[in-house]
């Protein structure tokens, strides 16, 4: 399998709020790759945040980039993974940002911490499970075979009939609080984490604080991250970590059901529990919703930026995963793939880098910039019944949206019916403020005045019920073309970018 450094997952950067960090990847594997910097805003400097054919073409085997990463007022957990098709699965790892002045989140000096990665695990090769899975075969997507922790599968899944699977331990004094940096790598679910007999108080998301949640459970969706306090105040034993899938109401396909575990071992001398306590009294069930939507209402935002009170521009934008005929190559002899649409228009990504055709002003050959900011056809949304047959058949195209520098842009993503699943919703170069979330179909005249404008949490990813809608809103201030000031424009690309086959 593909790893970075021979790790999985691969290794934690540790920074410092403003630092610029240089990493040179070497490709070593047998196809091409791009590395993503998740959650980092890259202010001036999109040319090596990573997205395969968007801001670069993947860097080909037995060759290196090196790519600049720019900190600047995120703090806390995000995470670097790959950004070229399925290979992210297993190239991933945490980064972690502390604050140029002053402690953590204003935690004690030296609170001592421990990072948990929940990813992924697929027996066989990704590369290959991935084009199968985007092949439309009439079953569906194809399910991971174990989630991990740190890599390991732990005591409640194995992968061989009569083997016991290796076990992470988390090592903790009694009396101690830990910060916990917590990452969803996993590939497509949600998933709830609970500690026998301790609570959690989450302190930040997605590199940014939050007002603090008690809790003996969390949630957390793929591509989000958490800081989480936890304090080792019970009998010095072993007491297990669990984390399980959660699956929204009317997902259509299937999912990995396992429960990935690690265990919490205090220090000192006692004799080890043959049965260590299991939370089963607070890891919600796996079709839990109640329990997924109580924990997500309580996220509340703790940060300075204030939250934009109106928006220049407003998107309606609704989201799809449909079977779709097939347009290149990649299909490979399969008349079917999933395609997953926005407004009904599935994205065409061209063999070179759109970053760069904007900033040669090649727009007009490569993308379209006229990305419509409404669905097409209006119709039930989110209805149980059957939908239109002829919204089954997407145009494609590279549509862009093209927003002006400093506007604020809200986006109302609309869950439907011709979803598999709920969505995780990623913004790069970005954060953005929650500031509503429902079920149904969003209601342009009465919704709004339900938002949140007064402390919503600033994310970079947000999951989209497959039948709901989320509103968030941000301001466009990452620098472009013809910035006015040298803070307001973007840097020139680097010479050395990988090369585009399609030039
Ligand atoms: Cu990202």
């Amino acid at each position: 399998m593909l790893t970075v450094n021979n790790q999985f997952p691969g290794p934690e950067i540790r920074v410092k709020q403003g630092d610029s960090v240089s990493v040179t990847v070497v490709n070593q594997g047998n196809y091409g790759v791009t590395i993503h910097w998740h959650g980092v805003r890259q202010p001036r400097n999109p040319w090596t945040d990573g997205p395969m054919n968007i801001t670069q073409c993947p860097i080909p085997p037995n060759t290196s980039f090196i790519q600049n990463i720019t900190f600047t007022t995120e703090e806390g957990t995000l995470w670097w993974h790959a950004h070229s098709d399925w290979s992210r699965a297993t190239v991933h790892g945490a980064i972690i940002i502390e604050p140029a002045k002053g402690t953590l989140f204003g935690l004690p000096q030296n609170t001592p911490s421990h990072t948990i990665v929940l990813s992924s695990w697929y027996n066989g090769d990704v590369m290959e499970i991935g084009k199968i899975a985007d092949t439309y075969t009439g079953q569906g997507s194809i399910d991971s075979d174990a989630s991990t922790i740190n890599g390991l599968i732990g005591h409640y899944k194995t992968c061989a009939p009569g083997h016991q699977e290796s076990i992470y331990n988390i090592s903790v004094t009694k009396d101690t609080t830990y910060l916990l940096h917590i990452v969803n790598a996993v590939m497509n679910q949600n998933m709830f984490l609970s500690i026998a007999h301790h609570n959690l108080t989450v302190v930040g998301m997605d590199g940014a604080a939050v007002k603090h949640i008690n809790t003996n459970y969390i949630m957390i969706s793929p591509g989000n991250t958490m800081d989480a306090l936890l304090t080792a105040n019970k009998d010095p034993s072993l007491y297990y970590v669990a984390a399980t899938s959660f699956v929204n109401i009317g997902r259509s396909t299937g999912f990995d059901n396992s429960t990935a575990t690690a265990l919490l071992k205090y220090d000192g001398d006692y004799s080890e529990p043959a049965y260590p306590a299991f939370p089963h009294d607070t890891l919600p069930q796996y079709n839990d919703t109640q329990a997924a939507t109580k924990f997500t209402t309580r996220l509340r935002g703790n940060v300075k930026q204030s939250v934009p009170q109106d928006f220049k521009v407003r998107y309606y934008i609704t989201t799809t995963v449909t079977p779709n005929r097939c347009h290149n190559k990649s299909c490979e002899g399969a008349d079917k793939i999933f395609t997953a649409t926005f407004n009904n228009i599935s994205f065409i990504t061209h063999q070179i880098s759109i970053l760069q055709a904007y900033y040669e002003n090649k727009r007009k050959d490569i993308f379209d910039p006229n990305f419509p900011t409404y669905p097409p056809f209006y119709f039930n949304f989110t209805m149980e019944d059957t939908v239109p047959a002829f919204l089954n058949a997407a145009p494609n195209g590279t549509r862009v949206i093209m927003v002006k520098h400093n506007d604020v842009v809200e986006i109302v993503l609309q869950g439907t019916s011709l979803g598999t699943e709920d969505h995780p919703i990623h913004l790069h170069g970005h954060s953005f403020f929650v500031i509503g979330r429902g079920h149904g179909n969003f209601d342009p005249d009465n919704d709004p005045m339900f938002y949140n404008l007064d402390d919503p949490p600033l994310l970079n990813t947000v999951t989209l019920p497959k039948r709901g809608w989320a509103a968030i809103r941000f301001q466009a201030d990452n620098p472009v073309k013809d910035g006015d000031s040298d803070e307001s424009k973007m840097l020139a690309p680097p010479h050395y970018m990988p090369p585009c086959s399609a030039e």
